[in-house]
């Protein structure tokens, strides 16, 4: 999404009264949610060129997908250094978005292109595709369903063989639905979700789509690396080698090996 269509969708959202988590209008706590904070353990160097979109481990090894007409890409990252190890471009007429891998295969959404590109995980050559109707945003999943957002405050589940919709489920948070979900990642049993254009991340219950928590990241990049454009956060990844969560933005020169300290 293009910085003046967001702000065209954050004003109409606010004239509506959607609830953005971490909005002002939502900043009153609720009782039933969780709030934590990050507190970063651990630094890294990422690629300032990179318009993340997606952002996942698989067997310790990191992976993005970057996203932009002309320069979108799918990557194998080499943590420490955050230099790109291998890396596969779907095409200048595509806009590349979230990503993950399940079985071997790396899943990876186009925004408007209506195409989910599928790749050999260990060579990046392309495999297959799907189409879907609608935009790609993030992507992730809980080891039986691919679980796609698409900008709405909907998470839809399909099957990873056929792409074909299992089921959906409409994220809320006090009880009213959160729009513009963007990049996921399924970490013990919860999907975490960014909220496009927020500095916070939403905690999900991925049966009734109810948000439990809600994670402050505003301190998280540090203010001399901030720009005013596209730097949003975006780009949650669980490693299950270390159980650690990192975390990353669009433009961000960094990437945060993060936990979650309680606000009390
Ligand atoms: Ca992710």
């Amino acid at each position: 999404m293009s910085r003046r269509v967001f702000i065209t969708f954050a004003v109409l959202s606010l004239m509506l009264l959607l609830p953005f988590p971490g909005s002002r209008a939502a900043d009153g706590k609720k009782k039933d949610v969780k709030y934590y904070k990050v507190e970063v353990i651990g630094s890294y160097p990422h690629d300032a060129s990179a318009y993340t979109q997606g952002l996942f481990f698989d067997n310790g090894i990191l992976y993005e997908s970057s996203g932009q007409y002309g320069e979108s890409s799918l990557r194998r990252v080499d943590l420490n250094t955050g230099s790109t190890l291998l890396r596969v471009d779907p095409g200048p007429a595509v806009f590349a978005e979230g990503s993950v891998s399940m079985d071997g295969l790396v899943y990876l959404l186009s925004w408007r292109e209506q195409t989910c590109f599928v790749y050999d995980i260990e060579t990046f050559d392309l495999l297959s595709s799907f189409s879907y109707y609608g935009e790609g945003w993030g992507l992730t999943t809980d080891g039986k369903s691919l679980i796609m957002s698409d900008g709405s405050s909907s998470l839809v589940y399909r099957d990873p063989m056929t792409f074909v919709e299992r089921r959906r489920v409409t994220v809320t948070f006090d009880g009213k639905p959160v729009p513009y979900l963007n990049e996921l990642e399924y970490i013990d049993g919860k999907i975490w979700a960014n909220v496009y254009g927020l500095d916070y991340i939403i905690i999900i219950d991925g049966e009734s789509g109810v948000v439990e928590g809600r994670i402050d990241c505003r301190d998280l990049l540090e203010k001399r690396y901030r720009g005013k454009g596209e730097d949003v956060l975006n780009g949650i990844a669980y490693n299950p080698v270390d159980g650690a969560v990192y975390l990353t933005g669009k433009y961000w020169p960094k990437m945060y090996k993060v936990r979650l300290n309680d606000v009390k």
